[in-house]
C-alpha cells in the first residue's frame, strides 16, 4: 500500500505547519560576499580552542550559493514551512533573503524568519554588545529594515532565537560568542528589551504575520521529592524558563529569581518602562526542545561548570535515558510536559515547536544514510507533541532541527543534526532515511 494511503494512528490538525529549521551562520558560508560584515561568531571561531577541530562558518554548507537546490529539496520533502534566520551582518544587502522567500512561496512553503540567531555584527559587539542597552535599539532598527524588505511575505517572525544561550553561554560561561564572562542577566534583559522594541516594528511592517520569539524551554525535574531537591529544580526552572516567560507574558521578573540571583547581579539595569515594552502582546511562542534536566541540591557548594549561576548549590544529575551524539538524554516526555506546562502557566497561547532533533554519527553508504535512531527520536517527540495537543495545547506546528547537517557552534561540523546529510568535501546533499520518513509523515498528516 502506498504510504499516502497508509493508516494514520496519530493525526495532526490539517492546518499543522510541518517544517524544518536552520540558522544563517550554521549553513550559509560566503562570509565576505555581497557586503556581509564580520559577526561575533567569525571572531569567536578564529579564537584558538574555541571550536572543536578549529572549524569555522566560513563555508558552512555553502547554502548561500546552493539555496535554490535546497529549496527544491524542501519541496521534495513536502515541507509547508521553513524556519531560517536573517543574518544581521548582511543588513547592507538583503537580496539573498528576498530571493529565498520568493522561492519558498513559489513552492508553497511558508517563510518563518528569525531576526537574531546569535550572529551579532562585530561592530555592535565593539560598541558593547548585549551588555550595552543601546544594542536593543540597534536591533529594533534592524528589525525595521528586514521587516520593510520581507514583511509582505514572511508568515511568522521569531525576534530572537534562544536568548538563554546568548546570555548564559555567550556572557556567562563564555562557550559561545562573544565568549565573555560578565553578567548574563544584563545581557538577558537587553535581549528581552530588543525583542519588545522589535514587536511593534514588525507589526507595522508585516501586519498579516504571526509575531513571536523562540525560547529553549525545558522541563526541569528534581532528582527526589526531598524539599532541597525540589527547591533546586525551582531555581533552575527559574533560570531557564521563567526568567524569559514571566517578563514576556506576565510583565514581571519572577521574585524568587531576582532573590536567588542577588549575589550575582543587582538588577539595576531594569528601567521603569522596560517590562511594559518587553510584554508587548505576541501571537505565538516558539519552543526549542532537546532534552529534560534532572537536578538536585548540592551537599556542599560545587563548581561543575554549569551555565546556571547558583553559587554551586545545584548539581545536574544524569538522566537515565539513552543519549544522542551530543550526550543529550532522549526523553520525549519532557517535550509533552513542557508544552502542557507553558499552556497551563502562561496560556492559552499558540505554540510552535520551532526546533527539535538529534545529532547522530551518520555516514553515506551506497548513496543512502540509514539513521534509525533519528527516526525513533522524531517519532517519539512527534508522539509527545500529539499527546500535548490531545491535552489541550494549541500547538500549531513542528520544525525539525535541522534541514541540513551544519556548523554546530562550539562543536563544529562533527555533530550532524540534519535530515539531509552534507558531505563537507563537495557539499553534496543526501536525504537521510529520516528525511524520507518525515516526508511520509507529512504526506499522511500524522504518524
Ligand atoms: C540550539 N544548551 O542550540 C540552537 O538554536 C541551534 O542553533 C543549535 O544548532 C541546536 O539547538 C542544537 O544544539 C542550543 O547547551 C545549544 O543547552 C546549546 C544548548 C541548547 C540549545
Amino acid at each position: 500500500m502506498p504510504a499516502a494511503q497508509a493508516e494514520v494512528g496519530l493525526r495532526f490538525p490539517p492546518t499543522f505547519w510541518w517544517g524544518a529549521a536552520t540558522a544563517a551562520y550554521q549553513i550559509e558560508g560566503a562570509v565576505t560576499e555581497d557586503g556581509r560584515v564580520p559577526s561575533i561568531w567569525d571572531t569567536f571561531a578564529a579564537r584558538p580552542g574555541a571550536i572543536a577541530n578549529g572549524d569555522t562558518g566560513e563555508r558552512a554548507t555553502d547554502h548561500y550559493h546552493r539555496w535554490a537546490d535546497d529549496v527544491a529539496l524542501m519541496g521534495s520533502l513536502g515541507l509547508n514551512a521553513y524556519r531560517f534566520s536573517v543574518a544581521w551582518p548582511r543588513a547592507a544587502n538583503l537580496d539573498f533573503y528576498d530571493r529565498l522567500v520568493d522561492a519558498l512561496l513559489a513552492r508553497g512553503i511558508r517563510p518563518v524568519a528569525t531576526l537574531y540567531h546569535w550572529d551579532l555584527p562585530q561592530w555592535v559587539e565593539d560598541a558593547g554588545g548585549w551588555a550595552n542597552r543601546d544594542t536593543a535599539y540597534r536591533f529594533a532598527e534592524h528589525a525595521g529594515l528586514v521587516g520593510a524588505r520581507l514583511g509582505d511575505r514572511v508568515a511568522m517572525w521569531n525576534t530572537l532565537n534562544e536568548p538563554w544561550c546568548s546570555a548564559f553561554l555567550g556572557h556567562g560561561i563564555g562557550v559561545h560568542a562573544p565568549g565573555r564572562r560578565d553578567d548574563p542577566f544584563v545581557a538577558a534583559h537587553h535581549l528581552l528589551l530588543a525583542h519588545g522594541l522589535a514587536v511593534p516594528v514588525l507589526r507595522g511592517a508585516s501586519p498579516g504575520a504571526t509575531v513571536g520569539i523562540a525560547l529553549n524551554a525545558g522541563t526541569v525535574r528534581p532528582v527526589t521529592d526531598a524539599d532541597a531537591d525540589v527547591d533546586a529544580a525551582r531555581r533552575i526552572d527559574g533560570l531557564l524558563n521563567r526568567i524569559f516567560f514571566d517578563p514576556l507574558l506576565r510583565g514581571s521578573y519572577p521574585a524568587d529569581v531576582v532573590a536567588d540571583t542577588s549575589p550575582f547581579t543587582d538588577w539595576g539595569f531594569v528601567q521603569a518602562d522596560d517590562l511594559a515594552t518587553i510584554s508587548a502582546p505576541i501571537d505565538a511562542i516558539g519552543v526549542n526542545y532537546y532534552q529534560p534536566d534532572l537536578v538536585g541540591a548540592a551537599a556542599s557548594p560545587v563548581d561543575d561548570g554549569s551555565p546556571y549561576p547558583t553559587g554551586g548549590q545545584v548539581v545536574h544529575h544524569p538522566v537515565p535515558s539513552p543519549v544522542t551524539d551530543m550526550g543529550w538524554p532522549i526523553d520525549p516526555t519532557g517535550l509533552r510536559d513542557m508544552l502542557v506546562r507553558v499552556t497551563t502557566d502562561y496560556g492559552p497561547i499558540p505554540l510552535y515547536v520551532t526546533e527539535n532533533g538529534a545529532a547522530f554519527t551518520d555516514t553515506v553508504v551506497d548513496g543512502r544514510v540509514a539513521d534509525p535512531a533519528r527516526i525513533d527520536y522524531l517519532r517519539g517527540h512527534l508522539t509527545a507533541a500529539h499527546e500535548a495537543i490531545a491535552a489541550g495545547v494549541d500547538l500549531r506546528g513542528y520544525f525539525a532541527w535541522s534541514l541540513l547537517d551544519n556548523f554546530e557552534w562550539a562543536f563544529g561540523y562533527g555533530k550532524r543534526f540534519g535530515l539531509v546529510h552534507v558531505d563537507y568535501r563537495n557539499f553534496a546533499r543526501t536525504p537521510k532515511d529520516s528525511a524520507l520518513w518525515y516526508r511520509d509523515v507529512i504526506r499522511r498528516g500524522g504518524l
